[in-house]
């Protein structure tokens, strides 16, 4: 299977957004990551339905959501409206998740969660028989450009394992560098979250960028 990359649209240059998902979709990135903060689940508020609906109606790719935001499940309707192809879902952010990943498969939207650095497969481990993608997070979430968390890599070892008896894959989100990209890929990560570390304010032409960790993957 070939490695997908999204990029992670909260490091996008606000100024020219269409330029910059026209840019990106050329230089072949395979989603664009929208990371949707509210304040309270992350000290921080990040992307908002307004980018979200305008990235969804800017690109025919797939445009799938992170939801760092309280109690996900009132909103799910909602964006399966807007029509993104993929939520992923914090199990921290809610005392039933597994009810918000029923409502996620309902409106026919991929169902995937997002672990944080501090939750281990254990607790997620029934979750893993409902989504279809984990996405592990190497640095605490609500900032882009933080320094990833080396202790991640065994969880993402114990999660690739599991990976073939529950049926789903493993994503990387957080300081998604060539390093990270080359080192992880090689072990069985099916896809990473491309902000500051490897694809944004390079000076460089995303092409050019998405065709190097295209070549450092093979
Ligand atoms: C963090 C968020 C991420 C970041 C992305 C930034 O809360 O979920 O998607 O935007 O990981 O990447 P980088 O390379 O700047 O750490
Ligand atoms: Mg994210």
């Amino acid at each position: 299977m070939p490695i997908m990359f999204s990029a992670s649209m909260m490091c996008a240059d606000y100024g020219h957004l269409e330029d910059e998902v026209r840019a990106l979709e050329e230089a072949g990135v395979d989603a664009f990551h929208i990371d949707i903060m509210d304040g309270h689940f992350v000290r921080n508020f990040g992307m908002g339905i307004h980018d979200l609906r305008y990235i969804r109606s800017a690109t025919r790719k797939n445009v799938e959501a992170h939801l760092m935001i309280c109690e996900p499940l009132q909103y799910i309707d909602l964006f399966a409206e807007i029509g993104v192809d993929a939520l992923y879902v914090h199990p921290e952010s809610e005392y039933q998740c597994a009810a918000t990943i029923e409502r996620i498969i309902k409106k026919g939207i991929m169902p995937a969660i997002a672990i944080n650095p501090g939750t281990s497969v254990e607790q997620v481990l029934e979750l893993l028989n409902i989504v279809k993608r984990v996405l592990v997070m190497s640095v605490n979430p609500g900032h882009a450009g933080q320094v990833f968390l080396p202790h991640i890599g065994a969880k993402i070892e114990k999660l690739l394992k599991l990976g073939a008896e529950y049926d789903f894959e493993v994503f990387w989100d957080g300081h998604g560098s060539v390093e990270n990209v080359r080192r992880y890929a090689s072990i069985g990560v099916g896809g990473f979250v491309l902000g500051t570390a490897a694809l944004f304010g390079k000076g460089r032409p995303y092409a050019e960028i998405i065709r190097g960790l295209r070549g450092c993957v093979k």
